[in-house]
């Protein structure tokens, strides 16, 4: 069945920009999304596996599984999780206004990512920066985030095992963290987010998620430990939004989906033009 957002969980939201969602998926379907990074994670950058593409910032944030959802049915499972899609729906928000026309929400990134000992991503975003795509605003009772992320715990993360770090409320600050400029993500250097001032390392199980708007500032603790950090993030926001990288779904996932799912992952069914 799916969750709806409780009264405590919007007021989190809205006071702290983020949610921790426990056992947000079941240890079964963490087994099934593993098993499938098992097969996927030596994928190289830029090299292709079906329709996963591996990826990488060019810095030390290890890699990316760009497109997990083409994987197959575990992480297609996670376009509309029962435990979290309702919640993206009310903090997207714009139901019954233009910014439902197509459907809605709209996935515009989603990946998994596989992290090692000494790799990290630095710390980014935050409300100082202005941007609309990290836009975060509450009115008349209503949430409207042009996007909200879902971030999977796909293995245990602990201390040292290179946690996000987020920076509680900074969906709201006005200043500019004053550490922010020395630590930002810079090529080929890891930074430091675990040691900016009022930043909080998420320790999450395997199978919890953390739901966060993506104007809350944030970045990873280098990891320290040995082995790897598995996590999938799915990115939501409006049904006219457009795909951050220059993926499309295959014709094969659009026509495994659901109508649901189809409309989140490509809100127009029908491309219009003159031949047609
Ligand atoms: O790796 C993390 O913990 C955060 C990932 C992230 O913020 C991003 O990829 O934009
Ligand atoms: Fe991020």
């Amino acid at each position: 069945m799916k969750k709806k957002p409780s009264a405590i969980e919007k007021y989190l939201f809205d006071l702290n920009g983020y949610i921790i969602i426990k056992k947000a998926i079941s240890p079964k379907e963490v087994k099934d999304c593993n098993k499938i990074i098992d097969d996927l994670k030596n994928l190289k950058n830029g090299e292709w596996n079906g329709y996963v593409h591996g990826h990488n910032y060019g810095g030390k944030e290890g890699l990316n599984l760009q497109q997990i959802y083409e994987s197959g049915k575990p992480f297609e499972k996670l376009i509309d999780h029962p435990s979290w899609i309702n919640h993206m729906q009310e903090f997207v928000g714009g139901k019954g206004t233009f910014d439902h026309q197509h459907g809605p929400l709209f996935i515009d990134e989603n990946f998994a990512n596989v992290r090692g000992p000494g790799e990290a991503i630095g710390i980014h975003s935050g409300n100082p920066e202005g941007i609309q795509r990290n836009h975060y605003r509450y009115q008349d009772g209503k949430f409207h985030c042009s996007q909200v992320n879902i971030l999977i715990a796909l293995t245990k993360i602990g201390p040292g095992d290179g946690g996000t770090v987020i920076i509680p409320s900074s969906h709201k600050s006005n200043i500019q963290h004053p550490e922010y400029q020395e630590n930002k993500m810079k090529k080929n250097k890891v930074t430091s987010a675990e040691n900016m001032t009022g930043s909080f390392e998420v320790y999450l199980d395997a199978g919890d998620a953390l739901l966060f708007v993506d104007s809350l500032c944030h970045g990873s603790a280098k990891r320290t430990n040995k082995g790897e950090r598995r996590i999938a993030v799915y990115r939501y926001g409006p049904s006219w939004g457009f795909f951050r990288h220059p993926y499309r779904p295959s014709s094969e996932l659009l026509d495994r989906l659901t109508n649901f799912q189809r409309k989140i992952v490509m809100p127009h069914e029908k491309i219009l033009t003159p031949s047609n």
